[in-house]
């Protein structure tokens, strides 16, 4: 009957030759409820990219589920080893798993097991890619190939497309000439615009926090190590030299993509040709898309919201929503109870996916009944609830119901819905001494990137480089949802700075339940703007020294309540350090390229009142509005 009688089992143990460990142990395999293919597809060049298909045993005529990934597809189908489909696959597909739906993921090109030549967010076919391939021909022949019954007999011929960050800028690839069975879409904190706000820059400013993801991303085929920044402290690490000098001297010269990133500081032909948004306004897609951002995405803050609003510009409204909830970079993926202190009614990551893209890919590729989605799906970060509008933002700067309300900078560091005094007040921003993003010691690796964009904003209050302006305690709820605007004027001693602006919703002093909130200063929105691009993004110039210029920029998008007994703040420094590469203060052609010479201490004076105030331009609605647009 096949079971060891005692005198075998002894036998065994006394005639191993090689003692305790035999010449092959090999485990009994489980039965699996799964069959998991590995498929080499073919692109229109010859080039065959690794695919790994997933399916439950005995499924037929079911859809499909697609992410195309620079992150190893091998590993992304892989959870863990598991007998089961549900633990196989990541927690972000149980829904699909449940729900009888075929899961692929794909090595783009070059990338772990697929062929052919890894170009980081590889543009279009065109002026800033001589090859025939790109990620549209790439996800178009993908599909074409896994929509044939002959290679995927279990599937109905309808496909639709997920993922986040870079997975997500290969959704939103696909989308610029979908394949004819690609019927629904959900690209999450799509990476959009590398110069403007997603990733690499923001306005112009070097986002030092990614500089390890190129030497990993582009010195291996597969995973690759991050590089040794120094010591623990990145602080120190990037303190006393340019990126680009710390790239030098991490081998990064041997880097392509490194190395365009150096010979392109500004926003010229090779970033504003890669933005995405002029991409989908040129050929805008009927694909329905459910576009996803979180409202503290700490990477890719900009791409989605931007996306829609092009979208719904192109006429596409329709078929085009937009969730953004309380989460940070591809948080949605993974559970969305809580963020940093702040705890969420519930799953909400959990409740986006079952509740809002499940019901939306069921729609379209299983002729599921309408999933009824409202147009925009924004969580209410006070009130701790989704909102369901018909249309968003309901405040913005031009093309929205309700035009922004400006709330002044004030002498005597106030801040109010009226013009004060003329004045100005004055800091010496100096690059050897950058105001941190997180408490010292900062590693970039010390598992508090997820969450900082909600870390206590007390920690930079009160530096004699950061000022803040405050509203007295609100007596009455200020109401905003939609997108801001920094609006600042300001003089410098130095001919080149960067501007950050806070909007901080201060709580009360005291909390009974939980002491430490008392007086917790959570930024609502923050952004950093390079002053050498306020007049133009593609030609920078040096600042007038000691002359006023006005720094307008967007910030990211809002739907919050200030509520009485809380304060309204703003914040304002010239460094963010060492999430951004210091500006050296003194205008030289690439900061890239700067020598430590040019790191010189500037004053700063920001001007309140007058015909130049500054002010944050804030997306005040009004209660009523804000209700009926649910
Ligand atoms: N934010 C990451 C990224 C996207 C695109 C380029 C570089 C980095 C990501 O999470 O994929």
């Amino acid at each position: 009957d096949g079971s060891s009688s005692d005198a075998d089992i002894k036998a065994a143990a006394n005639a191993a030759p090689g003692g305790d460990i035999p010449r092959s142990f090999k485990q009994p395999e489980a039965e699996k409820d799964y069959v998991k293919r590995v498929v080499m597809i073919p692109m229109r060049d010859g080039t065959k990219l690794y695919t790994v298909i997933v399916y439950a045993k005995g499924l037929t005529n079911a859809p499909i589920v697609l992410t195309r990934t620079p992150y190893n597809a091998k590993g992304r189908a892989n959870r863990m080893d598991s007998p089961s489909e549900l633990s196989t696959l990541p927690l972000a597909d149980e829904m699909f798993v449940k729900a009888g739906y075929i899961r692929v993921y794909q090595d783009i090109r070059g990338k772990y097991g697929s062929e052919g030549d890894y170009i980081v967010t590889r543009p279009v076919v065109g002026p800033l890619n001589n090859t025939k391939v790109d990620h549209v021909t790439d996800a178009y022949d993908t599909i074409d190939w896994l929509v044939n019954k002959a290679n995927v007999p279990q599937s109905n011929g309808k496909v639709g497309m997920i993922g986040s960050s870079y997975e997500g800028f290969t959704v939103v690839m696909a989308l610029l000439k979908p394949h004819p069975a690609l019927k629904v879409a959900a690209p999450q904190s799509p990476m959009i615009d590398g110069w403007m706000g997603d990733d690499w820059f923001h306005y112009g400013a070097f986002r030092l926090a990614n500089i390890g993801w190129i030497g990993s991303q582009t010195g291996y085929k597969g995973e690759g190590k991050t590089p040794r920044s120094g010591g623990y402290d990145d602080y120190e690490n990037f303190r006393d030299k340019s990126a680009g000098d710390w790239a030098k001297a991490s081998g990064y010269d041997q880097l392509p993509a490194w190395n365009k990133v150096v010979q392109h500081p500004e926003y010229d032909d090779f970033w504003s040709g890669q933005d995405l948004t002029k991409l989908l306004a040129k050929s805008p897609s009927n694909v329905p898309t459910l576009w996803e951002q979180g409202l503290w995405d700490q990477e890719d803050m900009w791409g989605a919201i931007h996306a829609y609003e092009t979208m719904v510009k192109a006429g596409k409204g329709t078929s085009n929503y937009i969730v953004m909830g309380p989460w940070r970079h591809s948080q949605v993926n993974r559970t969305g109870s809580e963020l940093g202190p702040f705890k969420w009614a519930g799953d909400t990551a959990q409740q986006y996916r079952e509740d809002m893209v499940l019901p939306f890919f069921n729609q379209y590729l299983k002729d599921g009944p309408p999933a009824q989605l409202p147009p925009a799906a924004i969580y209410n970060t006070a009130a701790n609830h989704w909102d369901k509008f018909g249309s968003w933002p309901l405040s913005c700067d031009t093309g929205c119901a309700t035009p922004l309300t400006p709330l002044y900078l004030q002498a005597g560091k106030g801040l109010a819905f009226e013009k004060g005094v003329l004045g100005g007040d004055s800091y010496v921003s100096d690059p050897a001494n950058p105001v941190p993003h997180l408490p010292r010691p900062v590693n970039f690796k010390d598992g508090r990137w997820g969450d900082w964009l909600v870390q206590d904003q007390r920690a930079s209050d009160g530096r004699t480089d950061v000022v803040s302006y405050s509203t007295p305690v609100l007596t009455k709820t200020v109401r905003v949802s939609g997108v801001p605007w920094a609006d600042i004027f300001a003089k410098t001693t130095g001919t080149d700075g960067d501007f950050v602006v806070k909007l901080i919703d201060v709580f009360p002093e005291e909390n009974a339940t939980d002491a430490k909130m008392g007086g917790y200063q959570l930024a609502i929105s923050l952004d950093i703007f390079r002053g050498r691009y306020r007049d133009s993004f593609e030609h920078p110039s040096a600042i007038p020294a000691n002359k006023v210029q006005e720094y307008r920029f967007r910030l990211p998008a809002v739907n919050h309540e200030f509520k009485p007994g809380h304060r309204i703040m703003v914040q304002v420094q010239s460094s963010l350090f060492p999430l951004y590469d210091r500006n050296p203060q003194t205008f030289v052609p690439n900061i890239f390229l700067a020598r430590p010479s040019d790191y010189k201490a500037a004053t700063v004076t920001l001007m309140h009142g007058g015909a130049g105030a500054s002010a944050v331009m804030l997306p005040v609605v009004a209660e009523d509005v804000a209700a009926a647009g649910k």
